[in-house]
């Protein structure tokens, strides 16, 4: 898709995105995401009563040769697999040279990051705040409290989203409920996959 180069102004909301033309709207529900979560029984049994959705993302991929800029929203529901609270799936960048801005809107999160030699980082994600993603980095959001969490993105279009190398590595952390709040525990299943 390409933007027309002519100013506008829209509301920073899913509502407004979704309208918006050229923006591509997906979602994600717990049976697409059901072999990402750490406790596969919990998953199977949550399956059963529901499939509920766990996060909605609206895209506006700016594919027009000499753009830079594209643009969108991602809401991911309150919820949790267990002890696990809903999360995206996660990419990284191929090429790794495409680094993303994140916006927070609503909610609080934490984002996770890695790079392919295992170095993670866990940041938190609170309204009003801006969440810097280096382009060599897997990144997921993490939605640990108990109303919707959402952001708005900003990265260079034409970037290859890797899904296949989380498939295969995992996150090296988890983030679970503890008795004390959200906590982030080492990822038993984590294992660092060479290319
Ligand atoms: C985001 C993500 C979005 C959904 O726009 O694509 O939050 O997460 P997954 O793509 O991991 O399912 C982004 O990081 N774009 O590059
Ligand atoms: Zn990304």
């Amino acid at each position: 898709m390409a933007l027309p180069l002519i100013p506008f102004n829209i509301p920073l909301t899913p509502e407004a995105l979704n309208s918006f033309h050229a923006v591509k709207a997906s979602q994600r529900r717990l049976g697409d995401l059901i072999h990402y979560y750490s406790d596969s029984i919990a998953a199977k049994e949550s399956l059963k009563a529901d499939n509920p959705l766990v996060y909605e993302v609206w895209e506006m991929e700016n594919e027009a040769p000499g753009r830079c800029l594209s643009f969108g929203m991602t809401r991911v529901s309150p919820g949790k697999v267990g002890r696990e609270y809903f999360f995206t799936r996660g990419h990284f960048h191929a090429g790794e040279d495409g680094d993303e801005l994140y916006v927070i809107l609503k909610g609080r999160g934490v984002l996770l990051l890695f790079s392919k030699d295992g170095h993670c980082e866990t940041i938190d994600m609170l309204p009003d705040q801006i969440c810097y993603v280096p382009g060599h980095m897997a990144h997921r959001v993490v939605n640990t409290d108990s109303k919707e969490l959402v952001f708005f993105t900003v990265w260079p279009p034409r970037i290859v989203h890797d899904y296949a190398t989380i498939t295969k590595m995992g996150f090296p952390k988890l983030v679970l409920a503890g008795q004390n709040g959200p906590e982030a525990v080492d990822n038993p299943a984590f294992s660092i996959v060479p290319d």
